[in-house]
């Protein structure tokens, strides 16, 4: 599989649960991948670099961004929880990355968004990225406004962003409603790589998930971006059914495209 398209990619968030599942896989699509999150994961190995940096802070990221051709933003605070890490992590950051990104000339982002921003969608709807944004808690606020702040770069600079509303991307769907949002590491991989690659995406929203038989969401408005998803939640079907109760439909954990998110917190900052 030859596609590199990138001398010097940055993926951001490198540490978490998709950053490692990414490492190995992206190496494929750049000369030199620059690695980076806030905590200490290790050293570089052949055709990598490691800068740590907390997106917070302008200065170090503007020092992580200078160099690179695109960028991968995965880093963040990635669930539900008090204001303040969120503001610092998924808002400041965002901002500091786009501004980073227009100085030093990057010319585009692929942006992990998440289904929790129209989380407030019920289960029996399917919605296209057109839909109002609907976010299902500070979480998902925080994503809706990188959303909107990526196309503002997009519109005033020219900066190229696919915004991926990701779904749940771990090895296997862990509930039932994961079923219908699971996206696999593969077909992450296929995802990020239609967006790093396709030849114009402007400022682009796509839901990120696999082939599933049951999906809440319609990717036919952004087929631009050419991802053909060749996984499917199907085969773990009946084994995520066996092991789980079935589901009481008066929960709002049930009733809504977010789960858990649509009654998590409030949370003390
Ligand atoms: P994760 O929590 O495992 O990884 C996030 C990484 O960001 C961590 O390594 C963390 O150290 C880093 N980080 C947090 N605050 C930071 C800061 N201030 N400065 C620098 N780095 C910081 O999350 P995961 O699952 O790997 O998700 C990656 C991205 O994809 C996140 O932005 C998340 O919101 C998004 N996403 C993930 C989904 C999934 O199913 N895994 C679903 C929807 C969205
Ligand atoms: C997300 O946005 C989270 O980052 C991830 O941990 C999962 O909770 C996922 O959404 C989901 O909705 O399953």
């Amino acid at each position: 599989m030859t596609i590199k398209v990138h001398d010097r990619l940055l993926l951001t968030g490198a540490a978490g649960g998709l950053g490692k599942a990414l490492r190995g896989r992206l190496k494929a699509n750049c000369t030199t991948l620059r690695l980076s999150d806030w905590t200490d994961f290790g050293t570089a190995t052949d055709g990598e670099e490691i800068v740590l940096c907390d997106l917070a802070d302008p200065v170090a990221v503007h020092a992580m961004v200078e160099g690179v051709d695109a960028i991968v933003h995965l880093g963040g605070v990635s669930v539900e929880g008090p204001f303040g890490p969120i503001l610092q992590a998924n808002i400041l950051g965002v901002y500091n990355l786009y501004e980073a990104a227009r100085k030093h000339g990057v010319k585009r982002v692929v942006f992990a968004s998440s289904n929790h921003v129209t989380g407030f969608y019920r289960q029996s709807e399917t919605i296209n990225a057109d839909v109002p944004a609907r976010p299902d808690s500070l979480y998902g606020l925080s994503k809706a406004f990188g959303e909107d702040l990526s196309r503002f770069y997009f519109d005033r600079y020219g900066i190229e962003t696919v915004c991926v509303r990701i779904g749940s991307s771990f090895p296997e769907p862990r509930d039932r409603r994961m079923l219908a949002t699971w996206l696999s590491y593969d077909d992450l991989h296929r995802l990020i790589t239609a967006c790093l690659t396709s030849p114009v995406v402007g400022h682009s929203i796509i839901f990120g998930m696999s082939d599933n038989a049951v999906t809440w969401w319609d990717n036919s408005r952004a087929q631009h971006i050419g991802f053909k998803p060749q996984d499917s939640s199907d085969i773990f079907r009946d084994a995520v059914y066996a092991r789980t109760d079935a589901p009481d439909l008066s929960d709002p954990a049930v009733q809504f495209q977010g789960g858990g998110f649509v009654k998590a917190g409030p949370f003390a900052d």
